[in-house]
């Protein structure tokens, strides 16, 4: 409980200097704005520090914040965020086994809409179908992202491709690299995987209770394990010096939020064009492995509901809702 309070404290002097844009704040304003007093906001700035922000203090003039460190506790990604609601509710993990798990045991509280689950580190992250997700410690984005949209729960597999669109975006805006997406739950950079989506729901027959959107980036890796080298990526590697992991998620949960009330305004149609512009496989030959079987064809787009439509050598089209797919080199 006191450590509960301590933390809410720090959390409202953070979001005084994030208010404060970098100017000084002085240490009697910082004191009344929190109701305490200045020895104890001296105490809580020297946590702040303990915890890897930079914090300046000048004598008459106060304290201003010069860097934070790149950590994605809930007061890395707080401060700076730019979202009305989604986010703003953060648990924050040094290490868990998996962030879905997290989100899913929380689902099934009562919980606020936009809550997310953030780790350092994961020992037991999974994609899909129970394969395994590489989640090393300080290196990378594992979240879940907790949404409760009034919808049948067919329309689930669009919030995959409204995540992947929020992402590619995020992804060039902060680092200026251009990813591509490869359906329905890839983001490629130079043909290696950056990121994986896993979005995962609770619901009935009719209705959605809530969907967990998992996000595994790689970011600031050096290397990989040998099963993974020639298959994965991360942005360091691409851009060649390291990015924030912090403004990266504020990046991602600003644009989810903004394309989350687009889609349940507007419905698909303006996230449908964006995804096909940064989709890799429209137009190609594709290999298409599904659980029943393998389909080879030409990638034709897809449909409002995400699914993808594939035509084939005899000119029949199939409907693919979940696949694993490869981009022939011919195609
Ligand atoms: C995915 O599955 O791509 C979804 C990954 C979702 C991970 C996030 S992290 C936060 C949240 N918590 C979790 O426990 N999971 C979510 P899929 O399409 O099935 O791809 C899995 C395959 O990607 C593996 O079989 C490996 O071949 C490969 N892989 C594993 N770790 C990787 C990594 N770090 N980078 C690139 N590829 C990886």
């Amino acid at each position: 409980m006191a450590e509960s309070v301590q933390s809410s404290v720090r959390q409202q002097l953070l979001a005084a200097f994030s208010k404060a844009d970098g100017e000084f704040v002085s240490g009697q304003a910082l004191a009344e704005i929190l109701g305490c007093s200045r020895t104890a906001i001296w105490k809580h700035i020297e946590a702040l520090r303990q915890e890897g922000f930079e914090l300046e203090a000048v004598r008459k003039k106060g304290y201003r914040i010069l860097t934070k460190p790149d950590k994605v506790t809930e007061n890395e990604i707080l401060i700076g965020l730019q979202t009305n609601w989604l986010g703003k509710e953060i648990v924050s993990l040094e290490t868990t086994e998996s962030t879905q798990k997290e989100a899913h045991r929380l689902a099934q509280e009562p919980f606020k809409e936009g809550t997310v689950v953030i780790a350092e580190e994961q020992t037991a992250g999974r994609g899909r179908m129970t394969r395994a997700w590489h989640s090393p410690k300080y290196t990378g984005v594992w979240m879940s992202v907790i949404l409760k949209p009034s919808l049948p729960p067919y329309k689930a597999p669009q919030f995959t491709l409204i995540t992947a669109v929020a992402i590619v975006e995020a992804i060039i805006d902060v680092t200026g690299l251009r990813p591509e997406i490869k359906w329905p739950n890839d983001i490629l950079l130079n043909g290696k995987k950056i990121t994986g989506i896993l979005t995962e729901l609770q619901a009935d027959a009719d209705q959605i209770h809530s969907i967990i959107i998992g996000i595994g980036i790689n970011v600031n890796q050096k290397e990989f394990p040998d099963e993974l080298k020639d298959i994965a990526t991360s942005l360091a590697i691409e851009k060649g010096e390291p990015v924030s992991r912090s403004q990266l998620v504020q990046e991602i949960l600003k644009n989810i939020e903004t394309y989350y009330h687009v889609y349940m305004k507007e419905g698909f149609a303006d996230i449908k064009k964006r995804w096909e512009k940064y989709a890799l496989s429209i137009g190609k030959k594709i290999t298409a492995r599904t659980v029943t079987g393998v389909i080879r064809g030409k990638a034709l787009g897809i449909t409002e509901e995400g699914v993808l439509k594939l035509l084939d050598e005899e000119g029949t089209i199939h409907d693919i809702y979940s696949a694993d797919i490869e981009i022939d080199q011919k195609g």
